[in-house]
């Protein structure tokens, strides 16, 4: 697999405790490129498109409570097989059970609010990015 991109939001309780630098950090010195990066203060709207798939499910509600009206840091990041790469940097879904190491299995516990957002396939990506992001907004370098 080539170059990808991927979507990351770092969540509020990421922005909260202080821990965009060193989240970032972890990222750039990996490797991956950061081609968009912005603060926003996130609309219920956007937050229920981010996370529509999960309608429905007994967590929704809290998840969009969580998220909605907080202040939430966007990126684009790129490199070689970028989506993978930044979900194993992530860790598993539930801060509980991901591998010490990666930023839930050092950062957070709470599975709900797990400091971290990414793209897992292409097809997420291109949903997701499109969400926040116009295609020409996207740096290169
Ligand atoms: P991930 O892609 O790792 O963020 O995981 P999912 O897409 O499966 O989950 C999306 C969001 O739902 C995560 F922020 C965590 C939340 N979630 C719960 O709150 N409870 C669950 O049982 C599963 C997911």
């Amino acid at each position: 697999m080539g170059v990808e991109r991927t979507f990351v939001m770092l969540k509020p309780s990421c922005v909260q405790r202080g821990f965009v630098g060193e989240v970032i950090s972890r990222f750039e010195r990996k490797g991956l490129r950061i081609l968009q990066l912005r603060v926003e203060k996130l609309s219920r709207e956007k937050a229920e498109k981010l996370y529509k798939i999960h309608e429905g499910k007994p967590f929704y509600p809290d998840l969009i409570r969580a998220v909605s009206g907080k202040t939430v840091v966007l990126m684009v990041l790129e490199g070689r097989e970028a989506i993978n790469v930044v979900r194993r940097l992530i860790g598993a879904t539930d801060p509980a059970k991901a591998e010490a190491g990666t930023i839930r299995g050092d950062l957070a516990l709470d599975i709900t609010d797990n400091l971290i957002h990414a793209s897992d396939s292409p097809e997420s990506y291109e949903r997701e990015h499109s969400i926040f992001f116009d295609e020409e907004e996207l740096e290169t370098y």
